[in-house]
């Protein structure tokens, strides 16, 4: 009798995954929610935004996997099953992150915002100093696998690259901070900040005011921008607009919001210095993601332990 693996989609369309995981696991038989499936024979989740309390019923699982990097959708049931619980790190997942924030720190950095307008103005203007790359301070919230990736290839272009974390880290060529204390200094020292931190309750709201008017005033740029790629409940877009509007900030690029998809009523759209993109800076593809999953479904069955495992208490 095969165990089913179970494909819980609240958001998203299920029918790739369960045709890539048909393929990669075929000792088990594949069910989407929904399906009429016998509880007690689903032994592994893969999960995206799952209704909460939908898991409660399969008492034999042994482990859940989240479709992404985040996990905040799953503590938003407070009927999560008690198993061990894994998160994506995948080397597409992180390059095509990388991708998204290099692309979005050179536009600011070559002002390519400003060039579109000139060109439906037909204007010819070159008048302020370009900077170079080295001239220009990241400060990436979130010194974790993508964070990470994506400081290393920053710095490869040339940026002068800084890094928060919760815990204090050593990385070579870079420079670090960690936890409350150093977080004003970090800012200061920011002409782009990107944050690539998880949603949790220490991080939630953490990108208002407050933080916006702690980045660097003494900056080659006309003032810091914000790149978010992390989870919209880390931002307050209400701050940010004012940010922007009172000159705290230049630019905002923002792959996620406080609600999404983005309310077609949020001032965001229309704000001549916002980039929105929705929700995708790196999507988890179903033939490298289902791979990833697939081998840690195996570690399980051998019982060796799950890789990238959640750290429920922590929330990431
Ligand atoms: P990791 O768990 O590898 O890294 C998280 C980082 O955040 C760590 O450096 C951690 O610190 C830091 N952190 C957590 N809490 C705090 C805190 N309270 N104060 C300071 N630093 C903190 O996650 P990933 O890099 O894999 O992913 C990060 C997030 O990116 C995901 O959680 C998800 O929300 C988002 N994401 C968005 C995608 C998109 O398409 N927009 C795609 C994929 C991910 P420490 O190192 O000390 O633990
Ligand atoms: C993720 C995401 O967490 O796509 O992987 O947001």
């Amino acid at each position: 009798m095969k165990k089913t693996f179970l494909v819980a989609m609240g958001s998203g369309d299920p029918a790739p995954w369960v045709k890539s995981f048909d393929t990669l696991l075929p000792e088990f038989s594949i069910a989407k929610l929904g399906d009429k499936i016998e509880p007690g024979d689903v032994s592994h989740a893969m999960t995206w935004y799952h209704p909460p309390g939908s898991l409660s019923a399969f008492t034999s699982l042994k482990a859940i996997f989240s479709m992404g990097a985040g996990v905040d959708h799953l503590f938003r049931d407070s009927n999560l099953p008690n198993v061990p619980t894994a998160r994506v790190v995948d080397p597409d997942l992180t390059k095509r992150m990388t991708e998204y924030v290099v692309l979005h720190a050179l536009s600011i950095l070559r002002q390519t915002r400003r060039y579109r307008v000139q060109q439906t103005q037909n204007l010819w203007s070159d008048d302020n100093h370009q900077p170079a790359a080295g001239d220009v301070r990241i400060g990436i919230m979130g010194m974790g696998v993508l964070g990470q990736d994506a400081a290393e290839k920053l710095s490869l272009i040339g940026f002068d690259v800084a890094g928060w974390s919760r815990s204090s880290k050593t990385i070579p060529g870079l420079k670090t901070f960690s936890g409350s204390t150093e977080l004003p200094a970090f800012l200061a020292r920011t002409d782009i900040l990107i944050v690539l931190l998880p949603l949790t309750p220490d991080t939630r709201g953490i990108i208002d005011s407050r933080l916006l008017k702690g980045l660097a005033r003494d900056g080659r740029v006309p003032a810091p921008s914000l790149i978010n790629a992390g989870r919209g409940g880390l931002q307050k877009e209400s701050d940010i607009l004012a940010c922007l509007d009172d000159g705290t900030l230049h630019e905002a690029v923002l792959d996620v919001f406080e609600t999404e998809p983005l309310p077609t009523s949020s001032l965001l759209w229309a704000h001549p210095r916002v980039t929105i993109t929705p929700h995708n800076a790196s999507v988890s593809d179903p033939m490298a993601i289902s791979r990833m999953i697939a081998d840690q479904v195996r570690r399980v069955e051998k019982g060796e332990p799950l890789l990238y495992q959640v750290d429920q208490k922590r929330g990431y």
